[in-house]
């Protein structure tokens, strides 16, 4: 029988492709202070929070703010973000993951969301997604951004799994090593190179079978 008992999914990048509607915010803002943002920059900002992505990115744009303009920034930057969102279609859900959240449910295996965005719950609603999900760990249950393992380590306690036999799906840097820092095993979705410290690394769900979890 497969050590994994529950899998663990990270949202934006891993189930939708929301991680370019963050990009398009965050580099309409960066237009908006007058400087260049580019893709490869964008990675930095990957599962980390609102707020700490935005002080990478008055870094790299060299930009200085009080507290209170920082805010200001950061709800101009989700007002965007949710403008984009709000007009996704169900054809925006990532290829295979319903498919292999079915599968997975279907092996007894339980599913948890860990998200550290605070705009899950509408992403899943919006797109009829929570029903495929025992447990749903969201940016307002936790305090703390990826790397820090926190959203994994309470998907895991909700679903009531040891973390040792929990695999976490993500497609940020700072994912890998959340799941690291959590004790568990972590799979890769994108680029090898960025996510070289997970156990695998896949182009998306669709490649992802249960006899791929025997591996691990
Ligand atoms: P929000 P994840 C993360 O979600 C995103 O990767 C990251 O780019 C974003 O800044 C963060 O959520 C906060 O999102 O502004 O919507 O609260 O990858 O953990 O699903
Ligand atoms: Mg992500």
């Amino acid at each position: 029988m497969s050590k994994i008992k529950a899998c663990i999914f990270d949202l934006d990048g891993v189930i939708v492709d929301t991680a370019k509607y963050h990009y398009l915010a965050w580099r309409r803002l960066a237009d908006k202070l007058g400087f260049e943002f580019t893709e490869e920059q964008n990675e930095r900002l990957k599962g980390v929070s609102r707020m700490k992505s935005l002080e990478i990115l008055l870094e790299i744009g060299n930009k200085n703010f009080t507290e209170e303009e920082k805010l200001k920034l950061a709800e101009k930057k989700n007002n965007w973000y949710i403008e984009y969102i709000s007009k996704m279609k169900e054809d925006e859900i990532l290829p295979g993951a319903k498919e292999f959240l079915e599968i997975v449910r279907a092996s007894g295996i339980k599913t948890a969301l860990g998200s550290v965005s605070k705009n899950s719950m509408t992403i899943l609603n919006n797109l009829k997604l929570i029903k495929y999900f025992d447990a749903v760990i969201d940016g307002n249950k936790v305090s703390k951004a990826k790397p820090d393992p926190e959203v994994f380590l309470l998907g895991a306690r909700e679903v009531n799994i040891e973390p040792k036999n929990c695999v976490v799906f993500e497609d940020a840097r700072a994912g890998i090593e959340a799941a690291i820092n959590a004790g568990m095993y972590s799979i890769g979705i994108g680029d090898a190179k960025i996510l070289n410290k997970a156990n695998f690394v896949i182009k998306s769900l669709k490649q992802m079978t249960i006899e791929k979890l025997n591996l691990l």
